[in-house]
């Protein structure tokens, strides 16, 4: 059983450390992975800023539950960034791949103010919450802004 888990752990890490290219057949499957991605993190996010706000009613369970899957979405779209998949059916601007170490930062950024939201979600109370939203709503704006055409 512990072989198993330590050859599943080797394979994902694995998995993880390839290129970005490889994982995708064409550009336009990254496009959809990471606008996926994106999408599912926006619709939970998005639940749990209803709360943040008071536009809907703050529930301790739903919060933490949707924060959990905003954090865990955060970590997904940074492999699906191939060279080649700045045109098609995308708003991402060159800019990603032409100061991808800005771009990197800012998703980390994004990725750690995430992180801290479903932890603060789980403090089971909605000012945990609402202090942890704003910083992570910022890191969702500074790449729009930055990296995203609008
Ligand atoms: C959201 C969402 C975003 C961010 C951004 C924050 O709920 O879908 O993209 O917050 O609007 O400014």
């Amino acid at each position: 059983m512990k072989k198993r888990l330590t050859a599943t752990a080797s394979l994902l890490a694995l998995l993880l450390a390839l290129p970005a290219a490889a994982q995708f057949a064409k550009p336009e499957d990254a496009i959809k992975y990471r606008k996926a991605s994106f999408t599912v993190m926006a619709a939970h996010f998005g639940r749990v800023g209803a709360m943040a706000s008071g536009k809907a009613p703050f529930d301790a369970k739903a919060a933490a539950d949707n924060a959990d899957i905003a954090a865990a979405m955060s970590k997904l779209p940074w492999t699906a960034f191939p060279e080649g998949s700045d045109k098609g059916d995308t708003r991402s601007k060159p800019e990603i791949w032409k100061d991808s170490a800005k771009y990197k930062e800012a998703a980390d950024k994004m990725q750690t103010e995430m992180a801290k939201l479903a932890a603060a979600a789980k403090v089971g109370n909605v000012d945990a919450l609402k202090s942890a939203f704003g910083p992570a709503a910022s890191t969702c704006k500074g790449c729009h802004d930055n990296f995203r055409k609008d």
